[in-house]
């Protein structure tokens, strides 16, 4: 397998199953040149670091230093495969510009220090706002890419230390939808499905999701279904003709930013086909005739108008999707990254909740994550949420946290909901927040509206603290930055987006005094004193494995019970499904098997937004809703995004993922052949639309926005007349002199957020394009 050329084929060799086998192993591995197999002296088992699906692998270890991966055929998730970036991403850790020392801004300058004054001045700043303005001028932003472990202890400075409602993680840029529209419909987050239903589906849909390129190792999965006997039929949702859209049969190509409208038209010619489980909708859902109205409203006819999509390719869709007997969907950013975002994603669960299609194999809903731990983040209250899917608006689950955490339930702020990303980066602007610590996440490229962010972190008044392995144009903002060990450095566990938890441990030393996460945080807790009421320390673990026991009482009786598992059991587990407790020993495939949801009143996570307003629902709403805790359907109407295309941007700019790029390239930019594979930035347009500006394959065309300008070359693709698209994985730390700023889409995008999620919206932005000529060109 190491010979394949997998930045070619980045999917390998086919394996075809059929419909109910157990999809067959295929070991794929990477060793350097010069190393043998019989060379590598140690074998620690992980699993990658750069998606979420979670495959699980082996790091191979030599004198020391990493020298390669290897699949692990057992294990549930990718049965020995890898992708491109688990193949060679690994090479980016020992670069050797990685962070060794910590920095602290003196004159204007960052210059190399000691952990003990680079702390120092972190605790200095922290007690001196605490003392001055309270703790509400702190805030946190963290990751979906550190492990449980980290996000739990950091929860537990936030909510319950600092005592400020100011913590979100970078999942609300990228899974905050999906942890929304699983509480609004089901009263909880949790995925209900699973990867292995793959292996049952009939029908597979893809709404706004390139899995192709973006979870490589799923769709192998998909593509050796399609490989083998009884296939599925594949529907794909997404406005360019990405790999997905090429295998699928049916493609659908809708105007960026219409996803609610579509979805409302299919669910239209599902429920006029009688497409419906009546007995599993009258036992397990309320809200459906009010879903049943509204949709009244979207024959295909008018889809068509709003869409662009041919009204017989949604009648066809329809079709494929009611006489369905196994559907599962996925959903990602083409949905989430979108306005109306909740409310889309929404009606995905609502198509499987008429069609009672959950909880059987082959029927599943994934709302998809996309960083390798987002999930755990929302589990351990790291998005601003409280750990174990308690709810902030349910005095008792705060009381409950706080008899765990041995504090005054006053201490927990729940005064309303949590402050999300975009709001922290206002406060920061407005100036009621002054000190804001990041972690694990590069803002200056993957926030909206570059110029602005660039703006809010420069501030004289705000004390900005980044944690990064590698110098960033964040950590160039920075007044202190705090160097850290990563992945296959450190030991700690990850969830990915189908429960499956796996344990990563430490292979070899991290570079000069790089540190873990979690020690970084742990020293933060103890030098800041934390207590609990009675006066003992309140972070009261020192190493991954206690702070796992720690999460694990956390978890207790919760939704993602994490009390049958522990590091012995991850050992070799190849992968186990939360809840894992007394109860489910070996873990769980599928949730709400029995048409049971988290969702009562007493229990759920959450009692729901309006997905027009956003404005939360109130308890006593709800349990006149939902008494019984069943699965709730909501409808939406279709609103058109607040930026339309228009005479002076007329087209749609939206902007995703190439499949050899992780996010702002600090790791996949430090790996040759990942590097190599797409090294600089580039727009995506139809012929016609190339054409109307005189631009040729590989000429330089300028992207402005009303915020900014891109300078890319032009690629000239199949995708949907007047759309554009940029890959948004490049910034500037290794950008060709002159570049600047010029070179990220963000620098094009809006700062506006779904009202139910928070999610930016990334993929809404009207934009023009004009050729660049003689010096203009870079
Ligand atoms: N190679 C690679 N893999 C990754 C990552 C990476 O950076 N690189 N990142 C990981 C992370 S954190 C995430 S969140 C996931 C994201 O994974 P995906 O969601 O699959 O990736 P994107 O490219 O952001 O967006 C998916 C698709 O949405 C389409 N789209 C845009 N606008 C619309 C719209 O209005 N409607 C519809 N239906 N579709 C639309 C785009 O054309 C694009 O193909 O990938 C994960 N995996
Ligand atoms: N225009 C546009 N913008 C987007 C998106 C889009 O589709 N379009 N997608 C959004 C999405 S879904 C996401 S997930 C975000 C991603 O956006 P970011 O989170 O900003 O992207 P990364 O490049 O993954 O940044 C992670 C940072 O953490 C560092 N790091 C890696 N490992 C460790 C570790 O173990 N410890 C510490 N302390 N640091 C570490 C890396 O060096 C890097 O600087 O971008 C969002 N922005
Ligand atoms: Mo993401």
């Amino acid at each position: 397998m190491a010979d394949i050329d997998r930045i070619a084929d980045p999917w390998g060799t086919r394996t075809p199953y059929g419909p109910g086998d157990e999809w067959p192993a295929r070991v794929d591995s990477f060793l350097e040149k010069d190393v043998a197999p019989g060379d590598v002296d140690r074998w620690v088992p992980t699993a990658s670091i750069l998606h979420s699906n979670g495959d699980g692998m082996d790091l191979a270890v030599k004198d020391g230093r990493l020298v390669g991966v290897r699949g692990r055929p057992g294990d549930r998730v990718n049965r020995g495969r890898l992708g491109p970036k688990d193949l060679y991403g690994w090479q980016a850790g020992r670069s050797p510009d990685r962070l060794t020392r910590p920095l602290v801004r003196r004159h204007g300058a960052l210059v190399e220090t000691d952990w003990d004054t680079a702390m120092d001045a972190v605790v200095q700043r922290s007690r001196a706002l605490l003392d001055e303005r309270g703790p509400s001028a702190l805030g946190f932003y963290t990751t979906g890419q550190l492990f449980c472990e980290e996000y739990y202890t950091l929860s537990v400075i936030a909510h319950a230390g600092i005592g400020t409602n100011h913590l979100d993680g970078n999942t609300r840029l990228c899974t905050a939808t999906a942890a929304a529209a699983l509480k609004e419909s089901f009263g909880c987050d949790g995925q209900p499905g699973s990867y292995t239903d793959i292996d049952h589906a009939d029908v597979i849909a893809l709404f706004g999701h390139n899995m192709a390129e973006t979870q490589t190792v799923l769709w192998m999965r998909v593509l050796d279904r399609l490989a083998g006997p009884d296939p599925p039929r594949v529907i794909c949702v997404d406005p360019r003709t990405t790999p997905v859209a090429r295998a699928a049969g049916l493609h659908l190509a809708p105007r960026p930013g219409t996803n609610v409208a579509l979805m409302n038209g299919l669910l239209h010619e599902v429920i006029a086909a009688g497409h419906i489980d009546r007995a599993y909708i009258d036992a397990h859902v309320v809200g459906y005739e009010e879903l049943e109205k509204r949709v009244q409203e979207y024959p295909p006819g008018r889809v068509a108008e709003i869409c662009g999509v041919p009204a017989g390719l949604v009648r066809e869709a329809a079709r494929t999707l009611g006489n369905a007997e196994r559907l599962l969907s996925t959903v990602l950013q083409g949905f989430y990254q979108s306005h109306q975002a909740t409310a889309a994603a929404v009606q995905v669960n609502n198509l499987h909740l008429i069609r009672g299609m959950l909880g059987r194999p082959g029927c599943g809903v994934l709302q998809m994550n996309g960083q390798p731990t987002a999930q755990n983040t929302r589990e351990c209250g790291a998005d601003g949420d409280l750990p174990g899917f308690r709810n902030w608006a349910n005095d008792e689950h705060v009381a409950d946290l706080a008899r765990i955490w041995n504090v005054e339930p006053k201490r927990i702020p729940h005064y309303g909901p949590p402050t999300h990303a975009m709001q922290i980066f206002r406060f920061a602007e407005q100036g009621s927040l002054r000190f804001l610590w990041i972690s694990g996440t590069n803002p200056a490229v993957s926030l909206p509206e570059l110029s602005r962010v660039r703006e809010i972190l420069a501030q004289e008044r705000l004390f900005v603290v980044v944690q990064d392995i590698f110098p960033t144009e964040t950590t160039e903002l920075a007044d202190v930055v705090l160097p850290a060990a990563t992945w296959g450095e450190k030991t700690g566990t990850f969830t990915n987006a189908d429960r499956t938890v796996h344990l990563s441990e430490k292979a070899v030393e991290p570079p000069g005094e790089a540190r873990p996460d979690l020690d970084i945080f742990l020293d933060y807790a103890s030098r800041m004193g934390f207590t609990d009421k009675d006066g003992a320390p309140l972070v009261g673990w020192t190493d991954p494995e206690s702070a796992f026991r720690a999460w694990q009482e956390c978890s207790r009786g919760r939704p993602c019970d994490y009390t049958g598992l522990s590091y012995d059991r991850l050992r070799g587990a190849d992968g186990v499904q939360w809840p894992c407790d007394a109860e489910h020993p070996d873990g769980t495939e599928r949730l709400y098997t029995d048409g049971r949801f988290w969702a009562a009143p007493d229990r759920c996570e959450s009692y729901g937004r309006d997905l027009l307003t956003g404005t939360p629902v109130e308890p006593v709403e709800y349990r006149s809703l939902n008494p019984s805790g069943k699965a709730v359907v909501k409808a939406a109407g279709y609103v058109p995004p607040h930026e339309e295309p228009d005479g002076e941007h007329p087209y749609h700019l939206i902007n995703g993922r190439t499949v050899y790029h992780f996010h702002t390239r600090t790791k996949t930019g430090r790996v040759p052949r990942l590097r190599d594979a797409a090294p600089d930035v580039w727009v995506e347009m139809c012929a016609a639309d190339a054409a109307s500006h005189d631009l040729r394959e590989g000429d330089l065309a300028e992207i402005s926005s009303p915020r900014g300008v891109v300078h890319a070359k032009v690629r000239i693709v199949e995708v949907r007349e007047g759309v554009l698209f940029l890959p948004f994985h490049y910034g500037y730390w290794d950008a060709p002199a002159g570049a600047e700023p010029t070179r990220a889409a963000n620098e094009l995008t809006v700062t506006d957020w779904d009202p139910a999620s928070k999610q930016p919206l990334f993929k809404v932005t009207a934009a023009r394009v004009r050729r660049l000529e003689g010096e203009e060109r870079r």
